[in-house]
């Protein structure tokens, strides 16, 4: 059964299944990707919001400061080396507030086996959209261009 570490400045890293996935809310999203190549391609996802996730592992932020909220970053992989990165600031209720989901279903089938995927509605076409997500690494950029933990 496929699985996704969640890492990084976090109080709680996780090792989580789709199915405890499962354990937020679930949202749905229906979708198009609208490639140069292929013509729209139309899907309907559901799972947790990516945001709620992160929550619940501890984010190393503090959470009363916008500005320090702004910092973080999440890179997202699949097992197959693909990875993208989303700005914390995209999915935050005071800035992008976009409902990125991991999703558990795709268009009716789950996705247990298969691993979860990334979904960000917003993009007009599919490379956010990893697949069998394996990590997610939850972070900030040192001011000199470094991987760096937060300051304490
Ligand atoms: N794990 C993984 N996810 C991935 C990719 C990939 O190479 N590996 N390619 C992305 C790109 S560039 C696109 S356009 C979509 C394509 O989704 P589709 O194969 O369902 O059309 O998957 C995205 N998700
Ligand atoms: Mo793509």
């Amino acid at each position: 059964m496929a699985k996704l570490m969640l890492h990084g400045a976090l109080d709680r890293p996780a090792t989580l299944s789709v199915a405890d996935l499962r354990d937020w809310p679930q949202h749905r999203a229906a979708v198009t990707f609208d490639c140069a190549t292929n013509g729209p391609q139309h899907h309907v996802f559901e799972g947790p919001l990516l945001r709620d996730v992160i929550q619940d592992a501890g984010p190393g932020f503090d959470a009363h400061r916008r500005k320090d909220r702004s910092r973080f970053l999440l890179a997202i992989s699949g097992g197959d080396g693909h990875h993208t990165v989303v700005a914390w600031a995209e999915l935050d209720g005071d800035f992008g507030d976009t409902p990125v989901l991991l999703a558990t279903r795709l268009d009716g089938s789950d996705l247990d086996d298969a691993g979860a995927q990334l979904v960000v509605p917003s993009d007009r076409c599919g490379a956010r959209y990893v697949s069998a997500v394996t990590r997610v690494w939850f972070g900030t950029v040192g001011e000199r261009g470094t991987s760096a933990a937060p300051s304490p």
